[in-house]
């Protein structure tokens, strides 16, 4: 049994999943990847038997002494791995930097409800004709695109790489689902806001998500 086994949903639709994975990717860790189909009764069912909130991400942990911790809430698997695997500066080094990345992760969780609901993560599809220059959904847009500008003139692109803070950190993985939203509704970004999300796009375990999906049955609809 692997050390490691995150719990995911639909790669489709699943934007918490995609955040909990890409930072679990990230480690560069093995790990268990088990996908549950959460919209089916019996798959909810065996989920809520070991998740607390019955939600995915969850993260399962077996430690060498037999112990096991379950982590759940895709920024609370983010805090543990960026803990277990220091290494990986899954959070940047600087102060400063990190204290920038741990606000607008904590603000892509609680925040955006608008942006959210008006263009939900859909992979691979692409759709024409979706307003977002109507309030309240424009603000969320601006307000991503401020802080994505932000952290790469600040750190970024000082920080040698194409991600937020240069090489990959959570707060990137907060983001990622973003990113394939403004592709599959087309939405245009200013310069900056644009590089990042291809460079986003054009990750590499960003393509294997991408990639799995293709080879994974669409979601079933929603129980009414
Ligand atoms: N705040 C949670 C949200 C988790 C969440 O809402 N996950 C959805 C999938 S994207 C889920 O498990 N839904 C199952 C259900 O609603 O039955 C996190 O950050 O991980």
């Amino acid at each position: 049994m692997s050390e490691f086994t995150l719990l995911i949903g639909y790669r489709h639709t699943s934007s918490w999943s995609l955040r909990g994975w890409m930072m679990m990717r990230k480690t560069g860790a093995p790990f268990e990847e088990v996908m549950i189909r959460y919209r089916r009764p019996e798959d909810k069912a065996r989920l809520l038997a070991i998740s607390p909130t019955g939600k995915v991400p969850l993260l399962i942990h077996r430690l060498p002494d037999g112990a096991v911790r379950h982590v759940f809430d895709s920024i609370a698997i983010g805090e543990y791995l960026a803990e277990i695997f220091p290494e990986r500066q899954l959070w940047p080094r600087d102060q400063t930097a990190r204290a920038f990345a741990r606000s607008i992760a904590a603000e892509m969780h609680s925040s955006f409800r608008d942006l959210r609901d008006r263009l939900d993560m859909n992979l691979l599809a692409r759709v024409s004709g979706v307003q977002v220059d109507d309030e309240p959904v424009a603000s969320d847009l601006a307000r991503i695109q401020s802080i994505w500008t932000e952290a790469r003139q600040r750190f970024g692109e000082a920080g040698g790489g194409p991600y937020l803070f240069g090489g990959f950190t959570i707060a990137d993985a907060m983001f990622a689902p973003v990113a394939t939203r403004f592709r599959t509704y087309g939405v245009t970004l200013e310069p900056v806001p644009q590089a990042y999300a291809d460079a986003m796009l054009a990750d590499p375990d960003m393509r294997a998500w991408e990639d799995a999906a293709r080879r994974e049955d669409p979601p079933e609809p929603r129980p009414s």
